[in-house]
């Protein structure tokens, strides 16, 4: 047995990529620290990352396969008896239907593990080469309208400037609670400190929230807004701007923006006073806030989740943009600053089928509905009826990856019900959890202390350009596949292979030549016309760790392969276990950054204006009396965690928070059940009455609706909430993004204690 140990690995849990010192002796891990001396985070870690060897132990991670049998219960089976299951049930399905019968689910995991970020690509390009028409990820629940607007405005649907949180002195936050998420397209340690510091330099940090947030109560003012009316809220700050000539248009920006003045036009009809009783914001806060921003040095607005999924996310983020750019905080030290990373992803590459210049949106529309697609996605809610819809095209093949849609999507319920019917369904997921408890075949992943671990997308959004590798920390069981190798003998599998039968090193070589081809006969990549079978044979490795060093040396501080000698490949990362700075945030780099048609940031894009109409009909809407919103907690990743005993400690966090007006007007009491119903269905939960809530605003955290049959969650099935999801109807989405509405929904909310047991007697 091995004696002490210390790892220096990077936390794969969020978005603020902790480097943390993993301490073990032998298979045990004795403790985990943050790793004062990472490059990136120096130090900081949150409770979340301390549970990695929780996470490894859990006696309910899958380490085998699982077979469902005839009675419905998962047996383990060897692999190639997994193999041979899914063959089983996938070929018919293929044979009969093609892949159009097929789609896959891409969940929040992949993003954290570098396994499945190199190769979901593989899995759903050669899917879609035999014939798939789309597939599905939570991104319709989340930054779509992020990418939209990155788009249509910057150039790359991961292409947005984030705030300079080191230098602004006033932030403008929106729809976002760092205090929980550690930060969501923004990724820098330590978020909470770094907004602190804002206020502690002097400057200003203003939180717009239905909910005083951690994040908002550390403010120096908390603005409560009605949910779903940001972009009228924002549409009012820019006719405020503009109509007391606050406008600023410096130098760096000069003929480098299209449209501002458009958009100034486009933000009349919305006045302080027209949209103040729809936000719920006084017309003076909203003058007062323009005041704010308008006097400030260095002001910036962020916004993230709270902004997206919402009945006009877009529009909301759009107008974020759109006032960054009016208070010439663009590309601006202390502005809104575009990072640089240091390692290059094939995600940053305009997809092969945006083969036209600009962005194309409604290339083609669901089979059941007729929903245009955005970026080859529909709404995640769509996927049910994609499934349980007999007709040509019908879903009955489905291929999830480290997801759990029945909870995390909206019109779960609908989901649930869909996949218990379907033909083949193949899971690569760690758990038997809410959704993989309908496959056929759970193929197991390794643990995340058994893998290499990198981030690409994140640096994408982050304060400085690092670059980092962490090896595994104990090695897997021998004969256990790494996910990239599970992904690439699916996706032999829809190219026609039987499963068990896959030469996965061959299909590697021909996912990883076909991408070096393609950057080699596509313009604008790093490789653009070099020879494909050359710079194929100078990468090192197999699996991630080739496509890694491709990343590296590509990236600006890379060796180009072999052009540029003494830059970085993936062996000099290796050589610095706490990784490598190369850069911090810099302003001026439009020439850079901007990949528009124009080459300036195009402001204003009919796919996005067109949905001011939907936003002006908003303003006379009659108000709803109480709507649902979200939220997350510090100590939950989505549905995930509840099986970490550790995070599970202290008050039950699934419970229904309601302001004290509601609760009295409502008859709520604190700690009683009360039920909660919408269009899309009702459940229970547990009142818990907070001033944090505005009135006429209720507030449920997702990820929660465990202790379903089937699954093996021992100790996330004793704490099983309710699945807000089935609250969150499904037809509720933001129209330019297909983005899910799960803030801002009308509700209802009684108490559920019966008669007898009312302390009143009522
Ligand atoms: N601990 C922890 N960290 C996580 C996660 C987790 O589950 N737990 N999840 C990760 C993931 S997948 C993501 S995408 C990120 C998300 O990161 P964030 O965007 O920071 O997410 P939330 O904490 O949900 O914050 C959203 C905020 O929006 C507010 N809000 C709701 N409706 C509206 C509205 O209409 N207008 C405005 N202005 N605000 C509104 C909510 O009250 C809430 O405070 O977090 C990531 N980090
Ligand atoms: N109402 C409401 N709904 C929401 C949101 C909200 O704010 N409100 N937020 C949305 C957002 S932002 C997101 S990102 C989604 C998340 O939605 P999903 O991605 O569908 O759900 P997760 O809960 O992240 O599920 C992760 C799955 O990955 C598995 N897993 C974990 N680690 C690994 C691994 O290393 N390998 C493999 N193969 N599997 C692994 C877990 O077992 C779990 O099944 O939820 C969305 N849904
Ligand atoms: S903040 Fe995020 S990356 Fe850092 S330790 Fe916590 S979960 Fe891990
Ligand atoms: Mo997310």
């Amino acid at each position: 047995m091995a004696g002490p140990a210390d790892h220096p690995v990077t936390c794969p849990l969020c978005e603020a990529m902790c480097g943390l010192r993993v301490h073990t002796e032998g298979n045990t891990v004795t403790s985990i620290r943050g790793d004062r001396d990472d490059v990136w985070s120096r130090g900081h870690l949150c409770p979340k990352g301390t549970v990695l060897g929780h996470l490894h132990d859990d006696p309910d991670r899958l380490r085998e396969p699982m077979v469902k049998r005839a009675n419905g219960e998962h047996v383990p089976v060897s692999w190639d008896d997994a193999y041979e299951e899914a063959e089983r049930v996938l070929r018919p399905v293929l044979e009969r239907h093609g892949a159009r019968a097929l789609t896959v689910y891409v969940g929040n995991p992949v993003a954290h593990n570098v396994s499945l970020s190199s190769y979901i690509g593989g899995l759903i390009g050669m899917g879609q080469a035999a014939g798939m028409q789309t597939y599905y990820s939570p991104g319709t629940v989340d930054q779509w309208p992020l990418n939209v607007v990155g788009a249509l405005l910057f150039g790359g649907m991961w292409n947005a400037p984030i705030p300079d949180l080191d230098r602004t002195d006033h932030l403008v936050v929106l729809g976002a609670n760092p205090a929980a998420s550690q930060g969501s397209m923004l990724s820098t340690p330590d978020v909470m400190g770094k907004i602190r510091g804002i206020s502690r330099r002097g400057g200003r940090v203003v939180v717009i929230d239905p909910r005083r947030t951690r994040t908002a109560q550390g403010a120096d003012e908390w603005v409560p807004i009605r949910p779903g009316t940001d972009a009228l809220l924002l549409f009012a700050i820019l006719h405020t701007l503009a109509s007391n000539g606050w406008v600023r248009r410096p130098q760096h920006l000069q003929g480098r923006v299209t449209g501002l003045d458009d958009a100034i036009a486009m933000a009349a009809p919305f006045t302080p006073e027209r949209v103040a009783p729809v936000c719920g914001v006084t017309a003076v806060s909203i003058r007062r806030l323009t005041a704010g921003l308008a006097h400030a040095g260095n002001p910036v607005l962020y916004s993230r989740i709270g902004s997206c999924t919402q009945e006009f996310g877009s529009l909301a983020t759009w107008l974020v943009f759109v006032l960054n750019t009016a208070l010439g905080a663009i590309d601006r030290l202390g502005g809104a600053l575009f990072p640089k990373p240091a390692v290059w992803s094939p995600m940053f590459m305009k997809p092969p089928d945006q083969d036209a210049p600009g962005w194309q949106f409604g290339r083609y529309h669901s089979r059941v509905q007729g929903i245009p697609e955005v970026f080859g996605q529909f709404p995640i809610s769509v996927l049910a009826e994609e499934i349980d819809t007999p007709g040509d095209g019908q879903i009955r093949a489905f291929i999830s990856v480290a997801g759990n849609p029945v909870i995390s999507a909206p019109g779960s319920a609908r989901l649930d019900a869909a996949l218990g019917t379907i033909d083949a369904m193949v899971s690569v997921d760690n758990w038997l959890n809410e959704t993989t408890r309908h496959a056929h075949v759970i193929l197991p992943g390794l643990s995340p202390l058994e893998r290499f671990h990198a981030d690409d997308l994140y640096w994408n959004y982050a304060t400085a350009s690092c670059v980092k590798w962490s090896e595994p920390v104990f090695a897997p069981d021998s004969g256990r596949p790494a996910e990239w190798e599970i992904l690439l003998r699916l996706s032999g599998a829809v190219l026609g292979t039987p499963v068990p039968d896959v030469d996965v090193a061959a299909m590697d070589d021909l996912y990883v030549g076909g991408l070096v081809a393609t950057l080699c006969t596509s313009p604008d990549t790093p490789l653009a016309g070099r020879d494909a079978a050359a710079s194929f044979e100078a990468l090192r490795g197999v699996g991630p760790e080739r496509l890694a060093d491709l990343g590296i040396r590509l990236g600006p501080w890379g060796d180009d392969l072999g052009r540029r000698p003494g830059g970085l490949t993936l062996d000099d990362v290796r050589d610095h276990p706490n990784g490598l700075r190369l850069g911090e945030l810099e302003g001026d780099r439009l020439d850079e950054v901007l990949s528009t048609p124009s080459g300036t940031i195009e402001l204003v894009h009919p796919h996005l204006t067109a949905d001011i109409n939907r936003l002006e009909r908003r303003i006379d809407r009659e108000a709803d009396e109480l709507v649902l919103i979200s939220r997350r907690h510090l100590r939950s990743n989505n549905s995930w965690l509840h099986n970490v005993p550790a995070l599970m400690r202290g008050r039950d966090r699934c419970t229904v928070l309601v302001h004290p007006a509601d609760a009295a007007r409502l008859d709520l009491i604190d700690g009683a059940p009360a039920e909660i119903t919408t269009s899309a269905g009702s459940l229970t939960a547990p009142v818990e009455v907070s001033d944090e809530m505005m009135p006429g605003v209720v507030c449920l955290p997702h990820g929660w609706g465990h202790g379903v049959a089937g699954t093996r969650l021992a100790t996330a099935n004793t704490h099983p909430g309710s699945n807000s999801n089935l609250l969150n109807p499904p037809e509720l989405f933001d129209v330019p993004s297909n983005t899910q509405v799960v803030n801002g929904v009308p509700c209802r909310v009684t108490s559920a204690v019966s008669q007898d047991l009312r302390p009143s007697g009522r």
